[in-house]
């Protein structure tokens, strides 16, 4: 094994050792070291800075219980995290995830992830995430009120406009922000708008930042599309999940003249040969937060699978938009042998390793959720510099911004892709621009 391979296996070895049982967290910190061989040949000093070791050990890391009375008086205990990972490029910035699988090994991996992608974005935001195990599925407002106001009274301490800004993730949309920032407001005494981002547009809010990570995908995919000099449009398009990132990648897929024909939630999948009627599928996630069954109830030409796998449904494109490790190597094979030719991660780290070898030896676009979805935090980003200047901007601004963020997030993969001897491998163009741009930070600042 060359020496600098031998250094990067050492290293993940490592990480494995002090981090037992974090398997997600694993997975991600070897997804990128792995790509990162090339770039210690060529810069040998980030090697003797220990830029890689550092990278992996967050610089801060927060737990905290999260006690709170549900509606009928009972006693609820769950679990807050914050993992502050890493501060180089600007505050701490990444969602909240609000899920019952949530453990501590989760926000790592998400935070991990986080670090990169908004180096990508090239906006001066650092990495972070966090969360909790709360499920607020079938909890009402008042019952999500109450988690949120003793999540952020524990959490307030911790965050500052310049210090960490969370967001939203899976679980946590503009209502929960709204009552994390209106506890925050309380706590501090401080009308800090750049603290949270997602807020609504009413009270500073960014327009666009609902929409942002699902159209950052498809442009993404777009932009994938045209080196083979293609478009989404007339494409068949799978969308997994049902959630605001799976949303608005299948509106902006439609505004470019692709067809979704199924979408999904935790209960099973909505096949739509026609094409999913999006206001139908907004009215059920968005106002009525029920289940993807109803969607068939309403539309009987469509059909709802309970059980199985979305990826057996033939597609040109497929957009991964629920969480990690939903399409695996199986998964990925019925993609390839249906004729699919592209897939964009709306979600983080949503193919297993397995699959993106499938996908990567077929010839399939493939853009990692690291770069594909940094549109969400690129547009906090903006959020925050609106809330710096005291200003809000037009949609039709906001969203070209978004456009030339992730057109260039792309023309940046794949330059650098075909630098490093890899033409279209996304997966090593996303990783050594987000590493390097860290990595000189890091140099930079001395050893902290
Ligand atoms: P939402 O909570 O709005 O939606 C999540 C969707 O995914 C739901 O349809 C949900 O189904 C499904 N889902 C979640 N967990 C599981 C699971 N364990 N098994 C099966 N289905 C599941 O979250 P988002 O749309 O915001 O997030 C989706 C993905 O995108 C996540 O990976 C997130 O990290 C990533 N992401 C989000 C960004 C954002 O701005 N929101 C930015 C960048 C990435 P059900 O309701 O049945 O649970
Ligand atoms: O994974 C992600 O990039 C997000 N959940 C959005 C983070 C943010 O701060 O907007």
């Amino acid at each position: 094994m060359p020496d600098v391979q031998k250094k990067v296996e050492e290293i993940y070895q490592q990480v494995v050792r002090r981090n037992p049982g974090e398997l997600e967290f694993h997975q991600a910190v070897k997804e990128v070291i792995d790509t990162l061989g090339p770039v210690l040949k060529k810069y040998p000093h980030y090697a003797e800075h220990k830029v890689i070791e550092r990278i992996c050990e967050p610089e801060r890391q927060i737990i905290f219980r999260v006690p709170w009375q549900d509606d009928s008086g009972e006693v609820q205990i769950n679990r807050g995290f914050r993992v502050q990972f890493n501060s180089v490029l600007g505050p701490y910035k990444g969602g909240l995830r609000f899920h019952p699988s949530v453990l501590l090994g989760t926000i790592k991996f998400l935070g991990f992830e986080q670090v990169f992608k908004n180096a990508l974005t090239g906006m001066p935001i650092g990495g972070g995430k966090g969360g909790s195990d709360f499920d607020p599925k079938g909890r009402t407002d008042a019952e999500v009120m109450r988690f949120c106001q003793s999540f952020m009274t524990e959490l307030h301490r911790h965050l500052g406009e310049h210090t960490d800004v969370p967001a939203g993730d899976i679980g946590v949309g503009a209502r929960e922000i709204g009552y994390l920032f209106g506890q925050y407001k309380r706590m501090t005494n401080r009308y800090e708008s750049g603290v949270l981002t997602g807020k609504s547009p009413h009270w500073g809010g960014a327009l666009v930042r609902r929409e942002a990570t699902g159209y950052g995908a498809v442009y993404f995919a777009e932009e994938m599309l045209k080196t083979k000099g293609d478009s989404l449009a007339g494409k068949v398009c799978v969308v997994s999940g049902a959630g605001n990132v799976a949303i608005y990648a299948i509106e902006k897929i439609q505004q470019l003249g692709g067809t979704v024909v199924a979408c999904s939630d935790s209960g099973g999948v909505i096949y739509h040969e026609r094409g999913i009627e999006l206001d139908t599928l907004k009215q059920i996630k968005e106002v009525e937060r029920k289940r993807i069954s109803v969607y068939a109830d309403i539309h009987h030409d469509a059909k709802f699978i309970p059980s199985g796998s979305i990826w057996d449904i033939p597609c040109q494109v497929a957009m991964p938009s629920a969480t990690q490790n939903e399409l695996d190597g199986t998964a990925a094979k019925k993609l390839v042998s249906n004729g699919c030719i592209a897939v964009s991660e709306g979600a983080n780290m949503p193919t297993t390793p397995e699959g993106v070898r499938v996908f990567q030896e077929s010839g399939v676009l493939y853009a990692p959720g690291k770069a594909a979805n940094a549109g969400g935090v690129a547009t906090s980003a903006l959020e925050m510099q609106q809330n710096a200047t005291r200003d809000a901007w037009s949609f039709e601004h906001t969203e070209r911004r978004l456009h030339e963020i992730m057109i260039e997030i792309h023309r940046a993969c794949y330059e650098t892709s075909a630098e490093f001897g890899a033409t279209g491998n996304y997966v090593l163009g996303a990783n050594i621009v987000g590493f390097k741009r860290v990595a000189e930070a890091m140099v930079a600042f001395g050893l902290i």
